[in-house]
């Protein structure tokens, strides 16, 4: 029986992209790639989820209130929007994560729906076994959420050709995917899925 799949498609938002308050270095150059992946699923009929980071103006996961980040994706800014070249069909299903004062929220699996449903139930609720990974930034929000996606027994393809990271320290790309890997996360691009 094949398996169930959804795509997810982490931060891809105006902060994280050049330009941005918390710019990804080539953050943008993934956008077409994943613009071929949503046409895939689209065309399979496979669930498709985005996440934006989507910060109270006070939060711990800003410097001025104890965190490490310079303010971005604040709710309802220009900065919080999705990248404009991002072709979201009128289906993905939006999360908001980083919703709460207290708390970082990297990973998607502490993001919400619109209704306060979590990711983890609304991929239940459709039967999901697989997700395939894109977005920003891979040392991040992807890392994080790859490894609740494993801890929660899915199976995790990540898009090596849709993930770009930070790198506030060199290296922290290469290591996040060697972590990703070794938890059994699989790597792979558009090409292995006749893209
Ligand atoms: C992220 C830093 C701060 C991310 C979010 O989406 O990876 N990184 N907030
Ligand atoms: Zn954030």
């Amino acid at each position: 029986m094949k398996i169930k799949k959804a795509l997810l498609i982490v931060d891809v938002q105006n902060d994280f992209c050049p330009g941005g308050a918390l710019g990804v270095p080539e953050g943008d150059k993934i956008v077409p790639y994943i613009n071929k992946y949503i046409k895939i699923f689209s065309k399979n009929k496979l669930p498709i989820f985005a996440t934006r980071d989507w910060h109270p103006i006070k939060t711990k996961h800003f410097k001025d209130f104890g965190g490490v980040w310079l303010v971005h994706c604040i709710q309802n800014t220009r900065g919080a929007q999705f990248y404009p070249k991002l072709r979201l069909p009128k289906e993905t299903i939006l999360l908001y994560k980083g919703i709460y004062p207290d708390k970082d929220g990297y990973s998607a699996f502490e993001a919400e729906n619109e209704n306060g449903m979590s990711f983890l139930s609304l991929l239940k609720r459709l039967g999901v076994e697989e997700i395939y990974i894109s977005g920003l930034a891979i040392d991040y929000c992807v890392k994080f959420t790859t490894h609740d996606a494993i801890r929660q027994g899915f199976k995790v393809k990540l898009l090596m050709d849709a993930v770009k990271g930070v790198n506030l320290r060199p290296n922290d790309s290469e290591r996040a995917i060697k972590e990703m890997v070794k938890k059994g996360a699989k790597k792979i691009t558009l090409k292995d899925i006749g893209g």
